[in-house]
């Protein structure tokens, strides 16, 4: 790698997400510092104009202090490759209209972790030119003075191999570990059909279990190496006396390595991690046997540990100066430990415990996790005991949203950051914002939610005061000169790729280490692009995880965005479902009818501009199947419990959601089902033979379950020639 400073400085006036959007995504694009008024979008490589618009009033953003004019032209849906225009002449960097926009982003952005773990050689086949020895085999580490017990005396040698390195320095801290790896376990627990065929290339692909489910392992193994079997106490940190040099991991100086100090931030931040991680693991139980029990066990003891010693708070000791992650406010660690224990356990004990009155939600970060409670509980409203107080978790979520929604439409870059949110690691920040944003959009529907959250990633991959695209290997201007000691020694010019740099911060801890000064010291803008800067072009765990998370939310969320969220679903009378089963009856049915039909759901998704995907099967037989471009193995599997749904009950599955749903039950969790088998979500329609009966079974998926039975409903009616009002 060069030791150089990056050109995104220079970037040209207008600021844009260079990887790019989805059809239905808001889009905007600032312009700084420029007088134009108008503005084209033209096609990246004819110059065709395929759009124009107006710019904003001009507005001064305080972060940087500069003046942004917004481009919008979130109108445009059409695929294709853009760049954007103004004066007649200033082009743009190029970017991409097209659904499932970020699945080389996230997939990178998780392969970074393969890239930066520990205790393992990464080989050509799955690592191609980053391809390194193992480093850090952590197979003998000391025991520090400060951790010392009775049964493990200062000196005592544990094996503790396996997990990330933190950041670009090589050490393992078990704070940080916890909420980088919960917040990927968390993109699969939300999305699982995003990840389920995601082939990530690494030596476990393959083996039956998600890629990054494969990946959060390897941190989830160390992670349990970090508990003193003993008394369920956490060690802190594993890490040298001071970090090591600039080298690559099998080559810096031998030197010790050292469990630090047992805290409770360890204990709780653990404990929340391996009671998520037994949730996730349940399913894979033949894989791992065991597992998901020994994790689910290992929380509740690091849990009775930090009940045992709720005060130990951690400082380096005198000897240690590696990286800290020192945090003395210790409430919202509690509040989150108990409420992933609640949620794994069902034991209301604990839900007292998160004491859910007095906890704010806040954006998280590695030291305030109080918002993960939150998520976490948002995720699993539907499955918890009486004892939890729904609307305060509705409310809580739906607030923060809110007033991080406030924030992006007052400022004028149209970013939720403000001034304070530059600190070291304000990527993350952005990328955090976004991912709560996501939750309150996924309660409620609001569009501006996800369009505030979309705000978040346009700014890390572009739309920001100093126009680099802040993940390395991604856009047209990335920052190229990471503080990451491989990307550093390994003599390749590029550096290794889909990690997430720290960003703009004023701080500036490291002026004194750098022999090139910061052109700027206003928020937004004091980012150097050189090596040398740990405080502003790090890369970090816990700031990629985010970046994860709301890369896949952003593609699996907006590809069937629809003006009207879940919470919008229209009231419906039992009478008028009863009906559509009474009328939509055929004659006689046979393959070509199935294909027709089929074929009819198509037409009209086509026209509405929407993508679903469509089953119809007679006795049990699949006739036909289509999944239209954006659609994806979770589509199939609701479609398959909303059939088994029908097949069980006789009526539409909306019939029976609207049935529950009326009488003010939770039709996610049926009495008697199996939710994994059987979904109560509109989409699946019986196909009833007049004066036989139920032969079969039309099934959508894609839309928001009401307007999937519509869509049914609407293919029926065209296809039987059926006029009623219903
Ligand atoms: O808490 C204060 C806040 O009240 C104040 O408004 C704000 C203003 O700057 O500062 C806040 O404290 C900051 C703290 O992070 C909490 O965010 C400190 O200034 C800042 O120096 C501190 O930075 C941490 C940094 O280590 C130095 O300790 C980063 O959060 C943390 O991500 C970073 O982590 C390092 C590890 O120690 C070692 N490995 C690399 C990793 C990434 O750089
Ligand atoms: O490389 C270290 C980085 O991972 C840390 O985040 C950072 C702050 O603790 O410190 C870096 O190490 C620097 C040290 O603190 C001061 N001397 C220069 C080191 C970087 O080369």
């Amino acid at each position: 790698m060069l030791a150089a400073i990056g050109t995104g400085a220079q970037a040209a006036a207008i600021r844009v997400n260079q990887v790019g959007f989805a059809p239905q995504a808001a889009k905007q694009a600032v312009i700084t510092d420029n007088a134009a008024t108008n503005f084209e979008v033209v096609t990246a490589d004819t110059g065709k104009t395929v759009y124009t618009g107006k710019l904003s009033a001009p507005a001064v953003w305080k972060p940087s202090l500069e003046t942004a004019r917004l481009a919008d032209f979130s109108a445009l849906t059409a695929p294709g490759d853009y760049r954007i225009k103004l004066d007649g002449k200033t082009v743009s960097d190029r970017f991409t209209i097209r659904a499932w926009p970020y699945g080389d982003l996230n997939a990178a952005a998780i392969k970074a972790y393969y890239m930066n773990r520990a205790s393992i050689a990464l080989t050509p086949q799955y690592a191609g030119i980053y391809a390194r020895p193992a480093g850090h085999m952590d197979d003998k580490v000391l025991v520090h003075v400060s951790a010392a017990s009775q049964q493990r005396p200062e000196g005592s040698v544990i094996a503790s191999g396996k997990g990330w390195y933190d950041a670009g320095d090589y050490n393992k801290y078990i704070v940080n570990s916890g909420i980088s790896t919960y917040t990927l376990l968390a993109a699969l627990e939300h999305f699982p059909g995003y990840f389920a065929k995601q082939n990530l290339n690494i030596p476990e692909s393959g083996d039956g279990l998600p890629d990054l489910l494969n990946e959060a392992l390897w941190n989830l193994d160390w992670m349990l190496t970090m508990q003193d079997p003993q008394d369920g106490g956490v060690y802190h940190k594993l890490t040298n006396k001071s970090f090591d040099g600039m080298e690559m991991p099998d080559q810096v100086k031998a030197t010790p390595r050292y469990v630090v100090q047992k805290s409770t931030a360890a204990a709780l931040d653990f404990a929340a991690t391996m009671a998520t991680a037994s949730r996730v693991l349940k399913a894979y139980d033949q894989q791992r046997p065991g597992l998901s029990a020994r994790m689910l066990a290992a929380a509740e003891s690091a849990w009775n540990w930090a009940q045992a010693n709720p005060g130990a708070t951690f400082r380096n000791p005198a000897d240690i100066h590696t990286g800290e992650y020192g945090d003395q406010k210790l409430q919202d660690e509690f509040a989150w430990a108990a409420a992933e224990l609640y949620i794994s356990t069902g034991k209301d004990s604990y839900y007292r415990a998160i004491k859910a009155e007095q906890l704010p939600a806040t954006t998280p970060n590695w030291s305030d996790v109080g918002g993960l409670a939150w998520m976490s509980l948002a995720q699993h409203r539907a499955h918890l005991t009486p004892a939890a107080d729904q609307k305060l978790i509705a409310s809580r979520i739906d607030s923060l949203a809110a007033s991080l929604t406030a924030n992006w439409k007052d400022s004028a870059y149209r970013v939720p950051m403000q001034e304070q949110d530059f600190v070291w690691g304000s990527s993350a920040v952005a990328l955090n914002q976004s991912m709560m944003l996501l939750q309150g959009y996924r309660l409620n529907g609001k569009a501006d939610y996800l369009s505030a959250a979309q705000a978040g990633l346009d700014y890390v991959l572009g739309r920001n005061a100093t126009g680099y695209s802040f993940v390395t290997g991604i856009g047209a201007r990335p920052a190229l000169h990471p503080h990451h000691r491989p990307s550093e020694a390994d003599k390749i010019e590029a550096p290794v790729p889909g990690f997430l740099v720290g960003g703009p911060q004023p701080g500036r801890q490291d002026e004194k280490d750098c022999p090139v000064h910061y052109v700027n010291k206003l928020p937004a803008t004091a980012y150097l692009d050189h090596v040398c800067s740990y405080a502003s072009n790090e890369i970090a765990i816990n700031w990629n995880a985010p970046l994860v998370y709301v890369s896949a939310a952003l593609d699996q969320l907006t590809v069937n965005k629809t003006t009207t969220g879940a919470s919008m679903e229209p009231k419906f009378e039992l009478a008028t479902l009863a009906r559509q089963e009474e009328l939509l009856q055929f004659d006689s049915f046979s393959n070509d009818t199935a294909l027709a039909l089929g074929m009819k759901v198509i037409e009209l998704a086509r026209a509405a501009g929407k993508s679903v995907a469509v089953n119809v099967t007679q006795d049990g037989t699949m006739l036909f199947y289509h999944g239209m471009p954006g659609t994806n193995a979770d589509n199939a599997n609701w479609i398959r419990r909303k059939s088994n749904l029908v097949n069980r009950t006789g009526h539409s599955s909306f019939y029976t959601h609207t049935e529950v749903k009326n009488a003010g039950g939770d039709y996610d969790a049926l009495p008697g089902l199996d939710m994994r088998e059987f979904a109560a979500h509109g989409g699946a329609f019986p196909i009833i033979i007049k004066g036989k009966g139920r032969i079969g079974t039309l099934t959508v998926s894609g839309l928001p379950g009401w307007e999937d039975h519509a869509m049914a409903v609407a293919a029926l009616k065209a296809h039987l020639k059926i006029d009623a009002n219903i």
